[in-house]
């Protein structure tokens, strides 16, 4: 049996298997709400036989989304669109997880496919982003934000609470906190965005407090015996990584005592002068020292999306699941393919049995 094909329990939920969709915005929301792109793209995937599948970065506030074109939680209106999602997560035979998120000073961008750079001062479909300090991406995010005072930072981590309220009101079992990619809890725990001098900057205490607080209040309300998640950018390949994988070590533990269950490895993407060696499976190393000092499950992604590739790094234990992000958009049913190419021979993941029963006699015609 492949390793990559064997359930995988945390809390009281089990994947099917190793394999899970990450988040992936789809810049095709309108004020913040789901409509049938949505419903059609998440069911396709959970069909396609992943063992989670966990949607896209969902704004808990209108200024937290990246573009005015992602999904939102921050109004209870939100939470049917988000429900149905859910129920055809579920109805697919995966876990459905939704990711939660603020994009700091990252927000008011454009689609990627229409610039993927921050909204124009002067046009009113934009908004002001926030941030630890009042300092700019680079030359492609050039706005500046402005600093949060203390009541803004009270005022987001209400707004993750209310929000987990609504993903559990959802439906969904799998929770997880954006805390990567630059955007706001990240920019709060790198050097490179955040200057501040009062408790919430300086040392890795300091630079770590608006994660641990907002953890810690969205553990309060997320129930014990489902998996709470962090996607956190442990390295930024600037220069540093030494210095940043230690303290992400030690910070993954302050996660783990606040009530976290499992770590999704990522990257910092705090700054554009990171030189980031990309490769096949380039973060499982790292991931797999996480699992080891941390002692706590994780996965990553960027570019674990052969199947081979996937099955070795749970077989060595660097990996608990796999998240295969692009390789899903390219062929949703990523996981049949893959079980047929790793000689899977348990008939359910052959076919899903309303097909398999008329496939076996099916031939094309000539
Ligand atoms: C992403 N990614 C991403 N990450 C995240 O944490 N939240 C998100 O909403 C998104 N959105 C998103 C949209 C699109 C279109 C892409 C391609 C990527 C990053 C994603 O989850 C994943 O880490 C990367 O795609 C790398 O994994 P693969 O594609 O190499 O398997
Ligand atoms: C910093 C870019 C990493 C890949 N992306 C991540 C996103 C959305 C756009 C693409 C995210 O984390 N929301």
């Amino acid at each position: 049996m492949s390793e990559l094909f064997t359930p995988f329990t945390l809390k009281d939920v089990t994947l099917r298997n190793r394999i899970a969709v990450p988040p992936m915005c789809q810049y095709s929301a309108v004020d913040g709400y789901t409509n049938d792109w949505h419903q059609a793209h998440y069911a396709n995937l959970a069909r396609g036989g992943a063992g989670l599948v966990i949607v896209e970065a969902t704004g808990v506030s209108p200024e937290g989304r990246i573009s005015p074109a992602c999904l939102g939680l921050w109004e209870d209106g939100q939470v049917e669109g988000l429900a149905n999602i859910a129920k055809s997560i579920k109805a697919g035979g995966a876990v459905a997880g939704i990711q939660i998120a603020h994009a700091g000073r990252k927000a008011s961008a454009n689609k990627p496919w229409e610039g993927d750079d921050h909204i124009a001062e002067n046009d009113p479909t934009g908004w002001q982003p926030i941030a630890p300090s009042a300092v700019a991406f680079g030359e492609h995010l050039p706005r500046v934000p402005t600093a949060m005072e203390k009541t803004d930072i009270e005022r987001v981590k209400a707004d993750f609470v209310a929000a987990t309220k609504r993903a559990l009101a959802a439906g969904f079992e799998w929770l997880e906190l954006h805390f990567a990619h630059g955007y706001l809890a990240q920019s709060f725990y790198s050097p490179h965005a955040n200057k501040r001098t009062d408790e919430y900057g300086g040392d890795l205490a300091g630079r770590s407090r608006f994660l641990l607080e907002t953890l810690q209040a969205v553990r309060e309300v997320w129930p014990e015996h489902l998996p709470l998640t962090i996607r956190f950018g442990v390295i930024e390949y600037d220069g540093d990584d030494e210095t940043m994988l230690n303290e992400s070590i030690q910070v993954c533990k302050w996660f783990k005592e606040s009530g976290a269950d499992f770590i999704s490895v990522s990257i910092g993407f705090n700054t554009p002068d990171a030189n980031i060696p990309w490769g096949p499976a380039f973060l499982a190393p790292v991931a797999e020292k996480i699992r080891s000092q941390v002692d706590i499950p994780v996965a990553t992604a960027w570019g674990v999306d052969t199947p081979e590739l996937a099955n070795t790094t749970v077989q060595n234990q660097q990996l608990d699941v796999v998240m295969i992000g692009r390789a899903h958009l390219a062929n949703p049913n990523w996981s049949y393919h893959a079980a047929k190419q790793l000689d899977v021979t348990d008939p359910a993941w052959v076919l899903p049995a309303p097909y398999a029963h008329w496939l076996s006699r099916y031939r094309p015609a000539e």
